[in-house]
């Protein structure tokens, strides 16, 4: 330090107030935080080390609590994840703070041991290139270089506190207005006005009041910087360009708008959902914390593997084949009986048939490897997308381009097959390979290689718990066969025989399909059951069993009371 002023009393006895100290672990590890975000949005906004590490977290988690939090948070489990790992942020940088109140050692070990942790984790990811560790490198020199700085001044601030609160007549308490009296503190500030005593030189209490403001000036400077960091950050991850490329992508063949007839095709107004659900509704399941940000320009996606011609197309070469479009319904299989992870959208694409034609599948391969611009991957079996059904590699939903979410520019989708055998967004890479070469994603998760989905159905009126008037009470829910189609059904009361459901015009056997009835209830408690029968007269399956590893099965069931 080149003045006095700055340096004026020594640190080393110096102790920190608890706040000052949790207040330097907080700001050390937000800066890092802030600065590996900003790093990423410019570099690969997946790369941010909050990200990487919750991405690790996702693959690292045990299946039950995977299960849990999706039963407990369902669609907002990203959301209840980042918000656990900011609980625990919170906590490790204030208890990091308390335990450096002498010596900034410790804070420092525990940015160290989080740039670690983020590095490792960004290696990890399975779509990691090098330049991934740009992000972690960055945010652990920044956090490194505020944690110290701050904790010098802060350091600073007690050390002159201590001096102008210490008793008169102590050597530190002594005004260095006054060299005579100077003689204790020894220190090289303090002798260097002894022979510059025409120098203006605050006292301890002019010093502390100056040690304070450096200190806050930093704590400012530091969080109002960390802020406009993070928010950039957050910013350029946001507009990665995916938006903007969607925005751009065309006109759709035919103009806007799916092209389906939907009139008779819900019973939306006594209580089911509209038989399409608009695409901000339709439900949504990824492992990317990160939406992945691709756009059409630079898409590509290559087909290869047990093929006679190995094929790359770009977004514009998929956008120049036959198109088709197709109404179908997506699950999921951790969908639970009643369960709200099923929606159906009007699809347009290139047909997986044609693909898979002119590729020159051989006969030996069974299954196709599709990975994601993230590292997902999921396994179809060839069989399923070669038995005419409308399997596709999907440009469209509901007449708008794939939305970022749903998995633009490109995703694979196949009716009558889980979404995690089936519907791989951000799709860039498929392979055709067989059952004993690959396991998906899911599959290394203890979930089955094949998962068509199985016969369900759900009361969606009158809710679960809610009260009825007694009487006649409408009754209303959606089914699905997939593929096969709904031919049938039935609804019970309290265990009692079962009735006949009307059901909505069948538009395909792709989808879902609505049905509505009405039952006598008497004042008092009932449950009331559902269950549906396909066209090849498989009636759905009585036992509950969990999602895992192929899906739920079971009646849903509600109760009710009616008065
Ligand atoms: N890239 C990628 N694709 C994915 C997934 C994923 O995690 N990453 N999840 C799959 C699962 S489990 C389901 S159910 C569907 C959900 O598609 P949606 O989010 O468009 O409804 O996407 C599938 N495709
Ligand atoms: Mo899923």
């Amino acid at each position: 330090m080149p003045t006095s002023t700055d340096d004026p009393l020594p640190t080393t006895a110096a102790r920190l107030d608890p706040r000052p100290a949790a207040l330097c672990g907080l700001l050390g590890i937000g800066a890092a935080l802030a600065v590996g975000d900003l790093v990423a949005g410019l570099l690969s906004p997946a790369s941010s080390p909050v990200l990487a590490v919750g991405g690790q977290f996702i693959r690292l988690t045990p299946e039950w609590l995977k299960a849990l939090a999706i039963a407990t948070f369902g669609v907002y489990d990203k959301l209840a994840l980042l918000g656990g790992m900011a609980v625990v942020l919170v906590i490790v940088a204030v208890v990091s703070g308390l335990a450096s109140r002498r010596s900034a050692a410790p804070g420092a070990i525990v940015v160290v041991l989080l740039g670690v942790v983020a590095v490792t984790s960004a290696t990890a990811a399975p779509a990691f290139s090098v330049a991934d560790l740009v992000a972690p490198l960055a945010a652990l020199v920044a956090g490194l270089a505020v944690w110290t700085g701050l904790h010098r001044l802060a350091m600073r601030r007690a050390a002159a506190i201590v001096a102008a609160t210490a008793p008169e007549g102590s050597p530190s308490a002594a005004s260095t207005d006054d060299p005579a009296t100077d003689t204790g503190s020894g220190d090289g500030a303090a002798g260097r006005v002894v022979e510059q005593p025409t120098v203006h030189r605050a006292g301890p209490v002019g010093s502390a009041g100056a040690a304070r403001r450096r200190f806050l000036l930093g704590v400012t400077g530091v969080a109002a910087g960390a802020g406009a960091a993070a928010v950039a950050g957050r910013w350029l991850a946001a507009t990665g360009g995916a938006e903007a490329s969607r925005a751009s992508a065309g006109a759709l063949p035919g103009g806007p708008g799916p092209r389906v007839d939907l009139t008779g095709a819900d019973f939306a107004a006594q209580g089911t959902p509209t038989w399409l659900t608009p695409n901000s509704a339709f439900y949504r399941i990824d492992t990317a914390l990160q939406v992945p940000q691709l756009t059409t320009r630079d898409y590509t996606v290559r087909i290869h593997g047990l093929v006679d011609r190995e094929l790359r197309l770009s977004y514009d070469d998929l956008r120049a084949r036959r198109l088709v479009e197709a109404p179908i319904t997506m699950t999921c299989v951790s969908n639970e009986v009643g369960g709200s992870l099923i929606s159906n959208a009007v699809f347009l694409g290139v047909p997986l048939a044609d693909l898979l034609a002119e590729a020159g599948v051989r006969p030996v391969a069974e299954q196709i490897a599709s990975t994601s611009a993230d590292g997902f991957t999921t396994g179809t079996p060839v069989a399923a997308v070669s038995d005419g059904r409308a399997a596709m590699l999907a440009v469209a939903m509901n007449g708008e381009p794939l939305p970022v979410e749903h998995g633009f520019p490109v995703r694979m989708v196949v009716p009558g097959l889980y979404g995690f055998v089936s519907g791989c967004k951000w799709l860039t890479d498929m392979e055709l390979t067989t059952f004993a070469e690959f396991t998906s994603y899911w599959e290394q998760r203890g979930w089955a290689a094949q998962a068509p989905v199985k016969t369900q159905s759900r009361v969606d009126v009158p809710r679960a718990g809610s009260s009825v008037l007694a009487g006649r009470v409408t009754v209303a829910g959606v089914a699905w066969a997939q593929h096969t189609g709904v031919a049938r059904v039935e609804v019970r009361a309290d265990g009692g025989a079962w009735q006949d459901a009307e059901l909505a015009r069948d538009v395909s056997i792709d989808t879902w399909r609505m049905w509505r009835t009405e039952l006598d209830l008497a004042p008092g408690a009932h449950r009331l059951q559902v269950r549906a029968t396909d066209r090849g007269g498989d009636t759905q399956v009585a036992t509950p069993t969990l999602t895992i590893p192929d899906g739920a099965t079971g009646w849903h069931t509600v109760e009710v009371t009616a008065i």
